[in-house]
């Protein structure tokens, strides 16, 4: 028989071969040696410190999936997982500024970008060099981006935009702006852009005091009568497929993220439960502290196990978007569910800056909402179970 491991029921570990492993010890030990000593100050004060992206690119951590010859590692979506795990085990800002420039800047330049964009931009994002935003959302189009009001208009040569983007994660300190925009030359049908920092008439102002994720920063997008050359077009994609097709990456990514922080989580009120007594016994001595580890266990253990399966569809080119919004809807869901669990779990001490539970669960409201909200990745499933759009 089994010997019965309780952070990890359904021995995830024997699921990955060597290389992705490998990848996960080395995503591993630089979250814990490298992110964990700084994140408390950097969330307390709101600081996001750039150079975290030149420390992953030099571990390849940036667009991992993406080929070597543009400056990737070549892995597969399973590793991206892993990774994605590894660092939102720390703390979700983290890994949005990682999945932000792997899944929606590198992931479109390089599925729909022109050989010269992918030479002159991958290589850089991976590195960390340059650091890279994606402009879908609008101030009056955020779960319904088909209503962006953003245009490109004709010009000669290239092409003007005009328009603004909001919520907009690392745009104050972003080189490469992807940007998506309805364009006139193309029937008003929705393309993708890459702009760079410097373009007359761009400005990426910083929005402040958000009280989740706070040591990623995020911004506005402010187009200005912008004008780029024809090469800043992307020119193998058209129409909300392009944004979308980016949105599944980092969407998949995030489920195994979220239940990253949920492990942290989880094993925090474990091991406060055993060394916090009141009542004369430890308070995991209590069948209701044991009753809440035991959902946290299973929601991890089964989201885990989902998004494997889908990370191998992904890796074997069998996957369809639903099956990435039920992993992203439930295990999001999940781990807001089990961070504040852990919290209420933490009693006053839960509420500390210290004890890090309460942090996980404020970043976690962001990550219910963002990349589809909670609900809105229900519709997609409703549409798809009864062919009925309900949006
Ligand atoms: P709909 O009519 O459904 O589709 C329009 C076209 O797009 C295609 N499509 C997809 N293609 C690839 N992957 C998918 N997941 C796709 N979903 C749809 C579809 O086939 C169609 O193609 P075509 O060729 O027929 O034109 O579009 P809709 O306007 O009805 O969309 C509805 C809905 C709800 C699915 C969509 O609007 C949606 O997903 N809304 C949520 C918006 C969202 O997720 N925004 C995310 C912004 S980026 C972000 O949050 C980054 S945070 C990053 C971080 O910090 O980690
Ligand atoms: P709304 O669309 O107004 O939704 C509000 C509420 O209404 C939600 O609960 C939603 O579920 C519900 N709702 C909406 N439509 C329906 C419906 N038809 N039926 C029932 N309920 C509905 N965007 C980017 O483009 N790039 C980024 O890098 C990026 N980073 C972000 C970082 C942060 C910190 C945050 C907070 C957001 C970021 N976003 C980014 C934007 C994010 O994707 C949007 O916030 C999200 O898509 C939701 O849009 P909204 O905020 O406009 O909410």
């Amino acid at each position: 028989m089994q010997k019965f491991d309780w952070a990890d029921p359904f021995l995830i570990e024997d699921q990955l071969d060597d290389d992705e492993r490998m990848i996960r010890d080395s995503a591993r030990a630089y979250a814990e040696d490298k992110l964990a000593p700084r994140i408390i100050d950097a969330f307390a004060n709101e600081t996001t410190d750039p150079e975290i992206f030149r420390e992953m690119g030099a571990l390849g951590l940036l667009g991992p999936t993406i080929p070597e010859e543009y400056g990737g590692v070549g892995t597969s979506y399973v590793a991206y997982g892993l990774i994605a795990r590894e660092v939102e085990r720390i703390d979700s800002g983290y890994r949005s500024m990682m999945s932000v420039q792997s899944s929606l800047v590198m992931y479109p330049i390089h599925a729909f970008g022109s050989e010269a964009q992918k030479r002159r931009y991958l290589p850089k994002l991976a590195s960390g060099e340059w650091i890279g935003c994606f402009g879908l959302t609008e101030p009056d189009a955020g779960s319904d981006p088909g209503g962006m009001r953003t245009r490109a208009t004709k010009i000669d040569g290239g092409y003007r935009l005009h328009g603004a983007k909001t919520w907009i994660s690392n745009s104050p300190i972003a080189d490469v702006f992807v940007i998506w925009a309805k364009s006139d030359a193309h029937g008003g049908a929705i393309r993708g852009f890459v702009l760079e920092k410097g373009a007359k008439g761009l400005e990426a102002p910083k929005i402040e005091g958000k009280l989740s994720l706070r040591a990623s920063i995020t911004g506005m997008i402010l187009l200005d009568e912008v004008e780029v050359g024809e090469d800043a077009l992307l020119p193998d994609v058209e129409g909300l497929k392009g944004p979308f097709s980016c949105l599944n990456r980092a969407r998949y990514g995030i489920s195994w993220g979220a239940l990253g922080a949920a492990e942290f989580c989880f094993h925090a009120a474990r091991q406060y439960g055993l060394d916090r007594h009141q009542f004369g016994r430890p308070l995991a001595a209590t069948q209701l502290f044991q009753k809440k580890l035991a959902d946290m266990e299973t929601d991890i253990a089964l989201g885990l196990q989902a998004s494997l399966r889908v990370g191998r569809l992904m890796d074997a080119g069998k996957f369809a978007p639903e099956m990435i919004s039920i992993v992203k809807r439930n295990n999001v869901g999940k781990a807001l569910d089990i961070a504040r669990m852990a919290r209420d779990m933490h009693g006053g001490n839960g509420i500390s800056g210290e004890y890090q539970v309460m942090r996980h669960a404020m970043n976690l409201e962001t990550v219910n909402t963002y990349e589809g909200a909670h609900d809105v990745h229900a519709l997609i499933l409703g549409r798809a179970i009864t062919g009925i759009a309900a949006f």
